[in-house]
């Protein structure tokens, strides 16, 4: 049975939920929790020792990166293919991946400020310097800190926020032919946008999300949401109401 290191809000692990659905795959779900800092325990870090979630264990061995982990699972049981076959196509897939890959940071803008800070805030600054040395990345350190201390400000957001619609306008532009991202078919570049569109549609930047704006977009998510396994991998609301 495969395990999945995962947390429901977290996008990157949304991405492996969605895959392993699409594959009919069973899996082990353990949530870790991020605002008590689990994914940077040394029993995690064996596991990812980038200090992120997800991380997938499969035959006793872990793996991590959410494009890596879709791309392994793809390998590792083929059918149904989430890959185009032509080489070309899967150059320009593992684009998309890391294009999306790279945003992540304009995500986190927008979505630590909800359940995370919250918490953050509360710890002491004894507190908050001990969480921050157990954090490999000098990056997520400084997410950490913002969250805690500095909330971002107006200016960024609408910095990190224009980020995300050039990736609509991006998308946009190569679900001309097809419908969808990459060649004739559903594809992992699809899966890895997803969670993001997700977060641009329910509060980032949801007037880009329409038929004026970006009319193939909003036909592709909406295509989207209705493969069965969109409502497997349990994407919910990501504030609670
Ligand atoms: N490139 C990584 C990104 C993973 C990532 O950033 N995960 C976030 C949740 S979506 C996380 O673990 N954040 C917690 C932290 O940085 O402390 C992947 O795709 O797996």
């Amino acid at each position: 049975m495969m395990i999945l290191h995962h947390g429901w809000r977290s996008s990157a692990s949304r991405r492996v939920r969605l895959c392993l659905a699409e594959k009919g795959l069973a899996y082990e779900g353990h949530v870790v929790d991020m605002a008590a800092m689990e994914h940077h325990s040394p029993e995690y870090l064996r596991i990812n020792p980038l200090g992120v979630i997800p991380a997938l264990i499969h035959d006793d061995r872990p793996l991590h990166e959410s494009g890596t982990i879709c791309e392994y699972l793809d390998e590792a049981f083929p059918a149904p293919p989430l890959r185009p076959d032509a080489p070309y196509e899967r150059a320009e897939m593992r684009n998309w991946i890391r294009h999306i890959d790279g945003l992540i940071g304009n995500l986190i803008i927008f979505n630590w400020r909800h359940h995370l800070a919250k918490t953050a805030s509360q710890w002491s600054d004894q507190e908050l310097a001990e969480k921050l040395k157990n954090i490999p990345s000098k990056e997520r350190q400084e997410a950490w800190l913002r969250a805690a201390r500095k909330p971002y400000t107006e200016e960024e957001r609408d910095a990190a926020r224009a980020k995300l619609v050039v990736l609509l306008d991006k998308m946009e532009e190569a679900l001309k032919p097809s419908g969808w991202l990459v060649g004739k078919a559903y594809s992992i570049a699809d899966i890895a946008a997803a969670p993001f569109v997700k977060r641009i549609d329910e509060e980032i930047a949801p007037d880009e999300m329409t038929e004026k704006k970006h009319p193939r977009v909003a036909a592709w998510w909406t295509r989207l949401q209705a493969r069965p396994a969109y409502a497997q991998a349990n994407f919910g609301p990501f504030v609670d109401s």
